[in-house]
């Protein structure tokens, strides 16, 4: 007995052994949906970088309980504790051979459900919802879109995105076309008139945003994995050229995000590792209007592309990777992670003012506003409670404003006097903030769903309704008369992380991001 039993231990060694082993765990059980790599597949990438934002634990109890609403199955009961946790540990380290993302790769990752040639002119959906009073809702719980009538607040239509998609979804310039991009490295271009997708492109494993030229002809995508920035023709996500982010010492950096100078007609890129500023213009004029615009790098081995569409670098004094610009965007202000910010005019390159921003202003979130003939930004700040208000005028601090806790999203409107900020990093994470932004002072704190995450507002394209999430799963989206705060509408939506309307957005509102 005891001879058969050390016989069939020994047998059985080597698929205990692999058991245990967390590489041939993912083989065995995640590779088929993960892929090879862990680059991703039907299934999100699960490399570090795309972890980072969970806690280890969430990682682990995903692995354990799965992930409702997804796919993704539990593995308690098959796998054993300790392969699980092993699994979760090792997930957390960079591979052996680090991933590659190639040119060809995001080429041969483009899949085209529509032919642009050949969409139809006008809306197929009823004439009486207005195109331009769309939303696009972002729900996070599930990973769907809900396109959403703005005058009647019903939804026209729902569908499945992309896994974890991040950043506001950037519109085309007539308002008919919506980009998203995921974490994963996913763009999608989508269609508002037909309500389908009508191109998606892989362009890198781990993406930060995209943004969309003024003139509506190219899109332009940021990575932190590989350190890339794509350009794609916005008609139908064709990639047009790969840029290799590296400093003036050939250094790599990621990107921190991208943006459209849409005046300027110009991107600029902001860097998480390089102490540079990057602008790449989509003027053809560019080059005469900027001289010395063209310089030696001579990036990617994209296709032919002019000259113009080369970036200009300027040289920081530091890392500054989280910007807001003023309206004509000749100035950007800029903050570093660790509470510095400067504000750097993009024509003379060069640092015009710095600004007393502590904590970590969420400057990406800000506003803008007229008051008493003075151009005012405000900001949220991830780390202190408060709004800052800063005279774009002067480039000094107009206000610090209290507000129950750190907050994400600032929001408002021409139409309205106020503005409505979350406090959604604190434990006052269901009250928002409305500001009056001729007084500075906080006229009412609102709290729609008691203990829930109350945050990121939109208003309608008139300014009369504020759009508040319920950013829980399941969650809600809850419209608001911005007039006596009173609530008028509720529709169950799962974890709604952001809604963007298309009118407030094609017509740059100050009160909404761009
Ligand atoms: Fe975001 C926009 C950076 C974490 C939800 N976020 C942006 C933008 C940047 C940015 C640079 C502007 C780009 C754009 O809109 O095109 N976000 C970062 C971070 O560095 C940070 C702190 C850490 C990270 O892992 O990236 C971060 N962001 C988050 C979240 O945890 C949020 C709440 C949930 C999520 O989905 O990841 C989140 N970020 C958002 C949203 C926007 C956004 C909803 C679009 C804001 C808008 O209304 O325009």
């Amino acid at each position: 007995m005891k001879a058969l039993l050390s016989s069939l231990l020994l047998a059985l060694a080597p698929l205990i052994a692999a058991a245990a082993d967390p590489a041939a765990l993912y083989q065995q059980q995640c590779l088929s949906c993960h892929g090879a790599q862990r680059m991703g597949a039907m299934a999100p990438a699960l490399l570090p970088q795309s972890l980072e934002r969970l806690k280890p634990d969430e990682v682990l109890r995903t692995i354990r309980d799965g992930r409702a609403a997804t796919q993704m199955a539990g593995f308690a009961g098959k796998l054993a504790d300790a392969d699980i946790r092993e699994l979760a540990a090792w997930l957390a380290t960079p591979p052996a051979t680090p991933p590659v993302w190639r040119e060809a790769d995001t080429a041969a990752s483009r899949i085209q459900y529509l032919d642009p040639a050949k969409l139809p002119l006008r809306p197929t959906f009823a004439a009486s919802i207005d195109p331009r009073n769309l939303f696009v809702v972002v729900e996070a719980g599930d990973h769907h879109v809900t396109v959403l009538d703005g005058d009647r607040f019903q939804p026209v239509t729902r569908f499945q995105s992309r896994f974890a998609l991040h950043g506001g979804p950037k519109f085309s310039p007539d308002g008919r076309f919506v980009y998203f991009a995921s974490r994963d490295g996913w763009v999608t271009q989508y269609d508002l008139y037909t309500l389908q997708p009508v191109a998606e492109i892989r362009v890198g494993l781990n993406t930060r945003n995209v943004a969309v030229s003024g003139d509506g002809r190219w899109v332009l995508a940021g990575n932190t994995l590989p350190e890339t920035l794509v350009l794609l023709d916005a008609n139908g996500l064709k990639p047009v050229k790969t840029f290799a982010v590296t400093d003036r010492g050939g250094k790599p950096s990621r990107v921190s995000a991208v943006y459209d100078a849409a005046p300027r007609h110009s991107f600029i890129v902001a860097l998480k590792d390089a102490a540079e500023l990057w602008e790449i213009s989509y003027d053809p004029k560019a080059a005469a209007i900027y001289p010395g615009y063209v310089h030696d790098y001579q990036m990617g081995e994209g296709l032919a592309v002019p000259g113009y569409l080369n970036p200009r670098v300027t040289p920081l004094e530091m890392v500054l990777d989280d910007f807001f610009f003023d309206d004509r965007y000749r100035h950007v202000m800029a903050a570093s992670r660790d509470g510095h910010a400067q504000v750097i005019n993009l024509d003379s390159r060069s640092k015009v003012a710095e600004l007393p921003l502590d904590g970590m202003p969420h400057l990406g979130s800000g506003i803008t506003f007229v008051q008493d003939g003075h151009h005012y930004m405000a900001t949220p700040n991830l780390k202190g409670g408060r709004v800052t208000v800063i005279d774009m005028d002067r480039w000094q601090v107009a206000a610090n404003i209290a507000t129950p806790g750190p907050g994400f999203f600032l929001r408002s409107h021409e139409n309205t006097p106020y503005a409505w900020v979350d406090a959604m990093m604190s434990p006052r994470r269901d009250t928002l903030s409305i500001i009056d932004k001729r007084s500075f002072k906080v006229v009412r704190e609102l709290t729609l769903r008691p203990g829930k995450t109350n945050a990121h507002v939109e208003f309608t394209r008139d300014g009369r309704y504020a759009l508040v999430s319920i950013m829980e799963t399941p969650g809600e989206l809850v419209v608001v008369d911005a007039a006596n705060f009173r609530e008028v509408a509720a529709l169950p939506m799962m974890k709604p992380i952001g809604k963007y309307n298309v009118f407030n957005k094609v017509t740059r509102s100050g009160g909404t991001s761009h």
